[in-house]
């Protein structure tokens, strides 16, 4: 046999580990240059940059999948229980920097690389993002794997490995337009695929039911259509520490290669459409991200991965254990928002038919396994899914939410004899034409932990939308407040600052972002601050260079950078910003000796492609780009540009530039924001409303150190019924918005043409906004003029930006990441 580095004597074992697992200059040129020639079949002198970055991530995977398989030793030696983290999205954007950073190699990769006669940066620029995730939920999960695998808990992601992820977006003439991302074009060196172990998956068919030997009726499953469920393994190393976890994400593959029925009949095509209907499962992902779609590809989609990945955590615990009664103890599992809660039914049928298990006994496990994350407090994004199409795809697991549903409400009567409105909200069943499946109710009814992403988020989700089910299980709501990964969003986003910090403070932080408070007094201190400026104006000089050679538009570095990056959607007020800078171009062009900075005000982001306001939004801010950045009148004091195809690479080169971070979703909308930490975390001051984490950043920063305007979240719900002062009125009582709605109204931005625009000023005017854009335009004014005399002062400016930076040690996801180990998974940490 192949002796491992383990079998390996002394005497050999060192240049062995030279060979396979390079360290050293030489040895990783070594090692590119044998992947080069054996695995690509290139000539190492022929090849070219993106021959040299598969061949470098390569050897980075190679000393990955080491120490993967210690890591998995160690977990089979000591560790009892596992963590499984279940989502339907994982948006890892980039790997190879990021291993590279992990895995403590940077000055070698950097030398080696320069010794093959290229940079390292333009070998990175080589790689696809892999975008398998809409926006903060799929990050929020990539995030977590780096945590975890820092903090060596033994957890395993599991997932879907979409060949096409969110697709790319153009700008032309000023609209969105949308084309596939097929990021598996030309193959990722970062994924095994694994022909083994390979499971079946079964939908549509009907339920019957049997005596057992024993005489008890048991339920089976039949006539089902099957699909196949190929593993492909991403290796996620921790920083610095040997640790390595693994995501499997999962191919959708016909059950047979060829239909036989079809092909014996002499009908070849029929045969191969059998193969490609199956694959279809895993093609794609889902892109509207507050909404959902209610299509049965989606719901296979769920399903899919859910019983995939059960089969597969059966399949490690039995090799363990001979009965059930510890599961829970060696099993947790999270669920990223309700998209994976069909695992509750899953779970319950493997228990029961496969396992022949009573139901109360069954019931115990699997909400002792399960815990449950609420990302959204908006309606229309809960899950619901028609029963018929439930049915239809799945019924055995219909019947099972029935039966739980049923065991449910009994309880309910019993508590609340009488209360039928009660029965009727908190039914996981939604009376009504069609009948409905609430997700998020099965999702709470079946887990031991129901947690929200932010301290205000967590509040609302006990006050409001699930008030009742607080009331009846109190212990079962907690909070754990969302992080980022300090390696991937200050180590490797911005190497510059990193420097400046360790220069001062030491290295550790990165580990331990708590230690940034030791910059504090450096706010202080001048030369600090001139060096942190410094960084500020290198990395801004970046970004305007990348402007303009992906727009056109020449943009300052010596300007305030005013950055609003995220999902387009109308809760998160892109079209406020929107108001806000047609505002300052009103101002620079009628009182020019005011003495305002000179801003650049940048948006990027993507609609889901039906979601047509949202793509108007975007239609407009490209059309007031168009008039203010031509009109002569205003030289260089301001410049709008909306980045096309805004993803996660392009968020690490964004964020370090920014002066201004806009954070102003209608306060009580927002569950949390993680874009907020990135962009405090980078020295860039907030601008934002009382919601989400804003809050909590707050808290940290101290109120002197950031413009916080608005109504909160309870003023804000109170006014969409008291409507105190309606947009009509305020425009009444305010030149300045009126003049701004205005010119939206006149064709201003349109080329005269009223009716484009006309969609957003209705709703802009209409006394029934959700949103509160009107109602909350003249706080956000004087926020931004707050910001506009802040940024006059620059070294008050730089101590706040300083302060920021120095106090955000909390949003590390290895501090989240520790609090659900501790507080949810039963894993001290
Ligand atoms: C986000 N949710 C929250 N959803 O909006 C954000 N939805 O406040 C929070 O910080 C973040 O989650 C992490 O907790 C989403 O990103 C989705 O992307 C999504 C995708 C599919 C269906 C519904």
């Amino acid at each position: 046999s192949i002796p491992t580095p383990d079998v390996l004597s002394e005497a050999s074992k060192k240049s062995a580990r030279e060979q396979y697992f390079p360290t050293t200059v030489k040895s990783i040129q070594d090692n590119i240059i044998h992947h080069l020639i054996s695995f690509q079949g290139r000539d190492p002198e022929r090849s070219g940059a993106s021959d040299i970055y598969k061949a470098l991530a390569f050897t980075m995977r190679d000393i990955m999948v080491e120490k993967w398989i210690k890591t998995q030793k160690r977990y089979y030696a000591k560790e009892k229980k596992r963590v499984y983290y279940l989502s339907l999205e994982f948006l890892i954007g980039r790997s190879l920097g990021n291993a590279i950073i992990n895995l403590g190699l940077w000055e070698e990769v950097d030398q080696a690389i320069e010794g093959l006669g290229y940079t390292l940066e333009e070998i990175r620029e080589q790689e696809e993002d892999a975008a398998l995730g809409n926006g903060g939920l799929g990050r929020l999960a990539a995030c977590f794997m780096d945590s975890i695998a820092t903090l060596k808990i033994p957890a395993y992601g599991y997932g879907i490995r979409y060949e096409y992820g969110l697709f790319n977006q153009q700008l032309i003439n000023g609209y969105q337009v949308e084309s596939p991302d097929n990021w598996l074009r030309y193959g990722t060196p970062w994924e095994f695929e694994r022909r083994l172990p390979v499971f079946c998956v079964k939908f549509y068919g009907k339920v019957t039911s049997f005596q057992d030997e024993k005489g008890c009726y048991r339920t089976k499953w039949i006539e089902t259509e099957d699909v196949m469920a190929m593993p492909c393994d991403i290796l996620v190393p921790g920083y610095k520490n040997d640790h390595v976890i693994n995501m499997r994400l999962w191919a959708a593959r016909a059950s047979r290669e060829l239909d036989l029925t079809h092909f014996g009949e002499g009908d070849y095509i029929g045969a191969v459409q059998h193969k490609v209907s199956s694959e279809t499962i895993s093609k794609v992902l889902y892109p509207p991200d507050h909404n959902y779609a209610g299509q049965e590809l989606r719901l296979k989609q769920q399903y899919f991965f859910v019983c995939a990945t059960f089969q597969d955590i059966m399949r490690r615990y039995k090799k363990q254990n001979q009965t059930f009664d510890t599961f829970y103890d060696e099993v947790a599992v999270q669920l990223n928002d309700t998209h994976p809660a069909i695992a509750i039914p899953e779970l319950m049928r493997l228990l029961l038919d496969e396992e022949g298990l009573n139901w109360e006994k069954a019931w115990d496990i699997s909400t002792k396994t399960f815990a449950y994350t609420n990302h959204t407090l908006m309606p229309e994004a809960l899950e619901r899914w028609s029963v018929d199409l439930l049915g239809k795809v799945l019924p055995r697991h219909l019947q099972i939410i029935y039966e739980i549903n049923q065991r449910f409400l009994d309880q309910i009567a019993q508590e609340y004899p009488g209360d039928h409105d009660k029965l009727r909200r908190m039914s996981i069943i939604e009376e009504g034409y069609p009948k409905m499946v609430r997700m998020a109710h099965l999702a709470i009814i079946g887990s031991h932990s129901v947690n929200g992403v932010a301290a205000l988020h967590t509040r609302l989700l006990k006050e409001r939308i699930f008030k009742d089910f607080n009331a009846l299980y109190p212990d079962r709501f907690n909070s754990k407040t969302n992080g980022i990964t300090p390696r991937r969003w200050l180590l490797k986003a911005n190497p510059q600052l990193s420097a400046l910090i360790n220069s001062r403070i030491g290295e550790g932080w990165e580990v331990d972002l708590d230690k940034l408070h030791e910059l504090e007094p450096l706010a202080d201190d001048a030369e600090f601050r001139e060096a942190f400026r410094q960084v500020k104006l290198e990395n801004k000089t970046r970004l305007a260079t990348y402007i303009n050679l992906a727009t056109g538009v020449e943009v300052s570095p010596e300007t305030m950078f005013d950055v609003q990056v995220k999902r387009i959607h109308e809760y998160k007020r892109q079209l406020l910003n929107a108001l806000h800078v047609i505002y300052l171009y009103q101002k620079f062009v009628t009182q020019p000796k005011l003495n305002l900075p000179p801003r650049t005000v940048i948006f990027a982001g993507k609609a889901a492609p039906s979601y047509w306001r949202a793509k108007l939004i975007i239609k407009l801010i490209n059309s007031i780009a168009e008039v203010v950045n031509h009109d002569p009148r205003i030289g260089d004091r301001l410049r709008v540009v909306f980045l096309p195809n805004y993803n996660v690479s392009q968020a690490e080169m964004i964020i370090p530039a920014a002066d201004l971070s806009e954070q102003i979703s209608t306060a009580g909308t927002e569950a949390s924001g993680t874009g907020n930490m990135k962009f405090a975390l980078n020295g860039a001051l907030t601008i934002g409303t009382l919601d989400g984490a804003n809050i909590e950043i707050r808290e940290e920063v101290g109120d002197e150190n950031i413009f916080i305007f608005g109504l909160n979240a309870e003023e804000a719900e109170f006014e969409r019924i008291r409507n105190s002062r309606t947009p009509e009125q305020i425009c009444r009582e305010n030149p300045e918005v009126d003049e701004v709605i205005e010119a939206l109204a006149d064709g201003s931005f349109s080329l005269g043409d009223r009716n484009l625009f006309k969609p957003l000023v209705d709703s802009l005017m209409s006394p029934h906004d959700q949103y509160l854009l009107i109602r909350d335009f003249e706080s956000y004014i004087d926020s931004q003029h707050q910001v506009n005399e802040a940024f006059l002062d620059q070294e008050r400016w730089t101590r706040m930006a300083v302060l920021n930076v120095a106090r955000m040690g909390k949003f590390s996801t290895d501090r989240t990441i520790k609090q659900y180990a501790n507080e949810i998974w039963g894993i001290p940490v």
